[in-house]
């Protein structure tokens, strides 16, 4: 990529930044209750879970969100702020593309599940309340 074209990315990410900050703090959805036992059955599954992600990053701030809706404790890897995180995700997913959730105890393998989308898909399947409706 030349120098004017990187800069023009570099300028439109730095005036995005604000807006994508104010969208992951003020756009949070509301989030599901469950009962006690249920919420503590959920947390005890997200321990085997881990979302690679930056902050100002579109694609997490969508996955964060859902993880907020959804009342999952899952731990964040800054792969921005933390260079071991972004040498991990690389290691084991292959690709240090981010948002990636990598699900620990399916097996002895980690699995890394690249895409927002399926990331959101994955999250609800498997953690959405059943309807009471
Ligand atoms: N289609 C992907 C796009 C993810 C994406 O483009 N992530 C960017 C950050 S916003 C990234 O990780 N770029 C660096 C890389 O690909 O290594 C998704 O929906 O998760």
């Amino acid at each position: 990529m030349g120098t004017v074209t990187r800069t023009f990315f570099r300028g439109v990410r730095s005036a995005l930044t604000p807006a994508m900050l104010a969208f992951d703090r003020f756009g949070k959805p509301t989030p599901v209750e469950r009962s006690a036992e249920a919420q503590a059955e959920v947390d005890r599954a997200c321990q085997d879970l881990t979302l690679y992600q930056f902050r100002t990053c579109p694609f997490c701030v969508k996955v964060r969100h859902e993880i907020h809706r959804l009342a999952l404790p899952i731990a964040l890897r800054d792969t921005r702020e933390d260079p071991a995180a972004k040498e991990a995700l690389q290691a084991g997913g292959g690709r240090t593309m981010v948002p990636c959730l990598a699900i620990a105890g399916e097996g002895s393998e980690t699995r890394w599940l690249y895409e927002s989308e399926e990331i959101k898909r994955y999250l609800r399947h498997r953690f959405e309340p059943a309807s009471t409706g």
